[in-house]
């Protein structure tokens, strides 16, 4: 397949550290002087622009987290005047204010460039036409893949989110052949399909970019035979962009991060020290090339490892494992420490088990108390009514041998776990203090 920019996916190893420091001497300085924030943190660790001499010296300058960027809402971190900014995004907080993200025509331009990068790293070429399922709003997926789709010269069908069952017709009328959504929301689309008679396999549809929320190994391959498609992950975050950051190529061996626009870190969560080479941990990001909305070492709170290794798609640029995890999505329940992924992971192996389920926690007489709510299959539904004591308790003892908790498990209907058309809701935590 051919990369969409060899001369920056494919650049030496060295170039690209070179390329990388003058971008990050050139972002710090531009921040230090346009950022009042940052002129702050930077002055109370003592750090100057000129004090950035190698690519480590990243490491002296200060993180910015979520709460910084809620603090200066709306447009406190600008780095230029709103009359040059072009755009704006806002990521979806859970709670209180959104975090609003800005860019200038520059950035804009730098965008569509890298999402286009990661469209044709998945394999769309000019003869596709891809019909968006993400939102064109607040939310950076819809606008952000759309421009790099038509910058790769693909027929974009700008759809949008929901409405599922257009969403259908329209790819057997126009003859889709790429899909644009969460993973969560393709399932769902198979699942509307299967309940009206729509057989994905006479469809021209070939290929799925999917992001913005975790996909696992399983949702994968379920995808994929389901639709009838291959199943492509890219990732990326409004605060430093929205998607264009990472994405994964034909050897679907990893995400390959945009290095020359993004310079990565991976720490300790708990500390914020680096990792050795290869370790997992927090994925840090400082964007190299952003004018209206640059930020320093950003904590993304996703778990990933990265990779340097070469890729035989012969793109240089490092790769990032597919993110499973967030450090605050991580439950502790009477102690013990939970991620939804693991209960992902073992509800996804057992026959019969749907693609969709909600964790409910909750406090009861002081006591942490979980439940994990599943769908069955259809066809197994009334089987398993028969055996249901034996089948929960099959799916509660997977679940203990692997996170060593005795947790409910309620099988419910077919259909009544609700579905978004954006990223799915895994956990609903009743608790008062959520942890
Ligand atoms: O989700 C940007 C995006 C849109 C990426 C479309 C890819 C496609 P936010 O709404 O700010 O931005 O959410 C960012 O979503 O920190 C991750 O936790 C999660 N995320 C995004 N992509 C992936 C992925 C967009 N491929 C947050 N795998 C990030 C796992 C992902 N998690």
């Amino acid at each position: 397949m051919p990369i969409w920019n060899a001369e920056y996916e494919s650049m030496t190893r060295p170039k690209l550290k070179e390329l990388q420091l003058r971008r990050l001497q050139a972002t710090v300085g531009w921040i230090y002087e346009r950022v009042p924030f940052y002129t702050r943190a930077m002055d109370e660790r003592g750090i100057r622009p000129k004090d950035i001499k190698v690519l480590e010296d990243v490491g002296r300058l200060p993180f910015t987290d979520k709460t910084a960027l809620r603090d200066t809402y709306p447009f406190g971190l600008f780095a230029v005047p709103l009359d040059d900014v072009v755009r704006v995004h806002s990521s979806s907080g859970t709670t209180g204010k959104p975090i609003v993200v800005g860019y200038t025509r520059g950035d804009i331009a730098t965008w569509t460039e890298l999402t286009a990068r990661v469209a044709s790293a998945a394999g769309v070429v000019r003869t596709d036409l891809a019909q968006m399922a993400f939102g064109y709003g607040m939310f950076t997926g819809g606008f952000g893949m759309h421009y790099g789709l038509e910058r790769v010269g693909a027929t974009v069908i700008p759809a949008s989110a929901g409405n599922t069952e257009r969403h259908i017709m329209m790819m057997q009328d126009f003859g889709t052949t790429v899909l644009v959504s969460t993973p969560s929301y393709a399932l769902y689309m198979a699942e509307v399909a299967e309940s009206t008679g729509v057989d994905f396999s006479t469809l021209p549809l070939r290929l799925g970019l999917f992001g913005a929320e975790p996909c696992s190994e399983a949702a994968r391959k379920e995808i994929e035979k389901k639709l009838h498609i291959v199943a492509t992950d890219n990732y990326g975050l409004s605060e430093v962009m929205g998607p264009g950051v990472a994405g994964e190529c034909e050897c679907a061996c990893g995400l390959h991060i945009a290095e020359d626009h993004f310079l990565w870190e991976i720490v300790d969560p708990a500390t914020g020290e680096p990792l050795p080479d290869g370790e997992e941990g927090e994925l840090v990001i400082t964007p190299l090339t952003k004018e209206a909305f640059p930020v320093l070492r950003y904590r993304t709170h996703d778990i990933t490892r990265m990779t340097t290794e070469t890729c035989e798609c012969g793109r240089t640029m490092a790769r990032m494992a597919k993110v499973r995890q967030r450090t605050d999505d991580m439950l502790i329940i009477r102690g013990v420490n939970i991620f939804p992924s693991q209960i992902e992971d073992v509800l996804f192996k057992i026959e019969g088990i749907r693609p969709h389920y909600l964790i409910v926690v909750d406090r009861k007489h002081g006591l942490d108390d979980m439940e994990v709510r599943i769908e069955v299959a259809e066809e197994v539904f009334s089987d398993i009514m028969a055996d249901m004591v034996a089948f929960t308790k099959h799916v509660s003892d997977r679940l203990h041998s692997v996170i060593g908790l005795h947790v409910k498990v309620t099988l419910v209907e077919p259909g009544s776990i609700e579905r978004t058309a954006g990223k799915a809701k895994r956990v609903l935590d009743q608790r008062e203090d959520g942890c």
